[in-house]
């Protein structure tokens, strides 16, 4: 320990924890005076994020742990666990200083959500919870309309209810599906933008605008601060396994490995602006530090076909596909193999033969209605919230890709060993 009191009056202080303070006063010529000042909560700010089991909750969760909040989260009781994203962040709860606890609760359920903002008295909410699934949002779009849009006018309400107008500030977390991708609706530079008009393709994108519009009613009708981020699609390794990325980057380890021979997918001419979840989770923070509430764009500014994102996973293990065909006959070859990158990497050689076909197309995949392109203009954060994303796609690629790799070696290990693996496919 130091103590350096050169100065007149000087104070020192060492930090103890986030909590506490041991301050040092030199008081002139007659000693020192050590006293240790526990700070209490008062300046600790408390979060609530409702669906922080997902992607962005659990990076989220760990952004705002470190900048020192209290984070509660909702979570929906599940017959198994389904808390893999925050594990390594969860504390038993008996310990000391616990900054992060999961409470019970479901979007569609006032009366939980009431009792959860009375008990949290939150200064932030991250409404984040949804059912995200474009596609399975044909297949439940009741559910979707309930969770997706109801369940942000539940939080808006709750806050309202409990007197928390002042207090609290929400984030909605809106997305690009909004815009629907229609070409006659980008702006004059050809990107989607804050005063772009919606149009909405598909249950979830219309349970989402309930959301959008919601959230800024209450901005004007009752001078809430409650924001909008028109999210662009952000990915990682912590993507849900049945987006597209994910399934393209655990497909191409598993291949590489030779555990698995074929990748089926939908639409690859579809065009997407991804960006990184980490990069887009402190988007989410800086919208509800500004000093006015409003909406903003959250996008790369790059947009990019499926086809070529499975071209670029591949590449990563020095594996070169090429397509060929059209349509529903199109697939994705392997023309050539790095063999001093695959060997170096640990994959299994014997099977990446040079003609094998490693993508086909299955139209069980498609869309009834098809977002074809998305591409956003992140002018309005990078200037008014100076919004600095680290990862360009290549980089995203590379994260996601070395990730699944050693998640898919640890299957491999397993069945040398005899061991059980699980089969995860949709
Ligand atoms: P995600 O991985 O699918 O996570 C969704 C979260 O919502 C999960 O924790 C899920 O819980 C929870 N949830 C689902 N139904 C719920 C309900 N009825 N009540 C309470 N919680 C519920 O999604 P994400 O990628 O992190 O996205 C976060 C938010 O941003 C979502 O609202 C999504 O629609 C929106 N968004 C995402 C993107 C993107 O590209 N990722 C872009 C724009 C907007 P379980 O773990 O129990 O399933
Ligand atoms: O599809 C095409 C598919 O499911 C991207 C959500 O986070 O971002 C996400 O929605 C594209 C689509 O994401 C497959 O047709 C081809 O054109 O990864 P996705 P999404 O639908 O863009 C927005 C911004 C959100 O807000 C949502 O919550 O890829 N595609 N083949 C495929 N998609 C999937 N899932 N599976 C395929 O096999």
């Amino acid at each position: 320990m130091w103590i350096n009191y050169t100065s007149y009056n000087s104070i020192k202080t060492l930090l103890l924890g986030r909590r506490s303070v041991i301050v040092f006063y030199n008081l002139f010529k007659y000693g020192v005076c050590v006293c240790i000042i526990n700070l209490t909560n008062k300046k600790m700010k408390v979060a609530l994020i409702t669906g922080v089991t997902g992607q962005d909750g659990a990076y989220l969760a760990e952004f705002l742990l470190k900048k020192g909040y209290f984070v509660h989260g909702i979570k929906r009781r599940s017959s198994s666990f389904n808390t893999d994203r925050i594990d390594h962040l969860y504390q038993d709860q008996h310990e000391k200083d616990v900054r992060f606890k999961l409470h019970y609760g479901d979007l569609t359920d006032s009366t939980n959500l009431i009792r959860i903002i009375q008990e949290t008295q939150p200064d932030e909410i991250y409404n984040l919870g949804a059912m995200s699934h474009v596609k399975v949002s044909f297949d439940s779009p009741e559910y979707v309309a309930n969770v997706d849009g109801i369940g942000t006018l539940r939080i808006l309400e709750a806050v309202r209810i409990l007197g928390l107008q002042k207090k609290t500030r929400i984030y909605q977390a809106s997305t690009s599906e909004l815009y629907g991708g229609l070409p006659e609706n980008k702006n004059a530079a050809g990107f989607y933008d804050e005063n772009s008009p919606f149009y909405p393709r598909s249950p979830y994108g219309v349970a989402k605008i309930y959301g959008f519009w919601i959230t800024k009613n209450y901005r004007e009708a009752y001078d809430m601060f409650a924001c909008n981020g028109i999210l662009f699609n952000h990915e990682s390794p912590l993507r849900g396994e049945t987006f597209v990325t994910r399934k393209i980057t655990r497909a191409a380890s598993k291949i590489g490995l030779g555990l698995q021979q074929c990748l089926y997918l939908g639409n690859l001419s579809a065009q997407r602006d991804w960006g990184h979840a980490k990069d887009y989770i402190e988007a989410m923070w800086l919208i509800l530090q500004q000093e006015k509430p409003e909406d903003y764009v959250i996008a790369t500014g790059v947009t990019t076909t499926v086809r070529d994102f499975v071209r670029m996973a591949f590449a990563e293990l020095g594996i070169i596909v090429e397509f060929s065909g059209k349509d529903e006959q199109e697939k994705g070859v392997i023309i050539d193999v790095d063999e001093e990158k695959a060997l170096a990497l640990g994959l299994n050689l014997a099977s990446l033969k040079l003609g094998e076909t490693v993508v086909r197309v299955d139209p069980k995949y498609f869309r009834p209605t098809e977002v074809d392109l998305l591409l956003g203009d992140p002018t309005k954060s990078k200037t008014k919230l100076g919004w600095t994303p680290k990862y360009d796609l290549q980089a995203l690629v590379e994260d996601m890709m070395r990730s699944d790799l050693n998640l898919m070696k640890k299957d491999e290990y397993l069945k040398q060993g005899n061991y059980q693996t699980l089969n995860y496919f949709e």
